[in-house]
């Protein structure tokens, strides 16, 4: 199941638990733990004051109150005291911790904030790297949908130097076309969609659920899935075939040209085992465009690989929106880690791929 990077108070959200940075008392505080605690109510103090603290790196569970979410994972993040005192090995122990119990509890869902990133005063950078790594490398073994809330957009930071690069390699792109797109009469930056050349799919996931509108009636027929051993040389024949390939078949394909396993595929493309089945299941499945560029990245497609991808799916790259020259700019990199990109995405207040 996906990582999901979202803007929004954890205390809102309706999941099967939340995480609390909490302290060692785990009697309530100031930060997302005031917040728990104050839209729980009494019931989780109550609670809590059985528990007999916490050590650092370590989580409890309580229930959710008057919280939307069912439960309360409590762990203490490490104090930054400048990096030299086991302040590394302690966070990751905390998102492991909270993972294991959400594990053993079966939750199917749990919302962490960026534990140590405010009062215990972790570089924020830093601490989403060690968040981002720990859940990843838990969902690569798990099935369980993990969100991380980024609360405080103004003090959230990818490294200044990919910042940087990021915003020239746009400034560079941003152009000519960026005008004409303008002249069109459509919004110089509207995101993910605006470069669509074709859209007729509405496919959002939403927080609470997805709503998705599909395309004009065609008729659904069962995928075949082509087959091609890793060394052979595609004849001229097959390249004319591949003109007439759907989008899920040239997905299908390149799996097998890659040598990846479907669920390889769509763990490193973050999307969901659901969403993966329907795209199998369906040789016409128009997916959206953020769904569709997870899958090239996730296949480590060239850009012209991509282009013809997403062409399939009704869609193009452009220079005429930010989404696409920062993928451009990963692509042009070679770097095809798509929680990397999700967080320059976020950065740069764009729509993130994967489910
Ligand atoms: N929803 C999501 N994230 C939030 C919210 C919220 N409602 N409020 C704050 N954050 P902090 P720590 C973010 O200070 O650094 C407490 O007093 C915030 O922007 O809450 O682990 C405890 O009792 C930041 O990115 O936790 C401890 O004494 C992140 O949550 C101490 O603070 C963590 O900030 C723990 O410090």
């Amino acid at each position: 199941m996906p990582l999901q990077l979202i803007r929004n108070d954890i205390t809102k959200l309706s999941c099967d638990a939340i995480v609390n940075a909490a302290n060692g008392t785990l009697l309530g505080g100031g930060g997302v733990d005031g917040a728990i605690h104050k839209a729980a109510g009494k019931g989780l103090l109550l609670e809590c004051m059985t528990l007999g603290g916490c050590r650092t790196g370590e989580a409890k569970i309580t229930g959710g109150y008057k919280l939307p979410a069912k439960y309360v994972i409590h762990t203490v993040g490490p104090v930054w005291h400048g990096g030299e005192n086991g302040e590394e090995a302690l966070l990751r122990s905390c998102y492991r911790s909270c993972l294991a119990i959400a594990k053993e509890r079966g939750l199917e869902s749990v919302a962490f904030p960026l534990i140590s990133a405010g009062a215990y005063g972790y570089p924020k950078d830093q601490a989403l790297k060690i968040a981002v790594d720990e859940i990843t490398a838990f969902l690569l073994q798990n099935e369980i949908l993990v969100y991380l809330v980024i609360y405080d957009k103004s003090s959230f930071q990818i490294g200044e130097k990919l910042f940087r690069d990021i915003a020239s390699f746009i400034d560079d792109k941003y152009v000519d076309e960026h005008f004409t797109f303008n002249y069109r009469g459509r919004n110089k930056d509207s995101g993910a969609g605006s470069a669509a050349l074709e859209s007729t799919v509405i496919e959002s996931d939403a927080f609470l659920g997805e709503t998705r509108v599909l395309p004009v009636a065609r008729e659904a027929i069962p995928a075949p899935r082509a087959s091609v051993p890793k060394s052979k040389k595609i004849s001229l024949d097959d390249a004319v075939k591949k003109i007439d390939e759907s989008f899920s078949e040239m997905l299908l394909r390149k799996i097998d040209e890659k040598g990846m396993t479907d669920a390889a595929c769509y763990k490193k493309a973050n999307i969901d085992r659901k969403l993966f089945s329907k795209i199998r299941s369906d040789a016409f499945y128009r997916p959206s465009k953020t769904t569709a560029i997870a899958f090239a990245i996730a296949l480590e497609l060239s850009l012209e690989e991509t282009r013809e991808m997403l062409m399939k799916a009704g869609f193009a790259l452009s220079h005429s929106n930010k989404f696409d020259i920062i993928i451009e700019y990963f692509i042009t990199n070679g770097n095809y880690n798509v929680f990397e990109i999700n967080e320059a995405l976020f950065a740069f207040d764009q729509a993130l791929l994967g489910t």
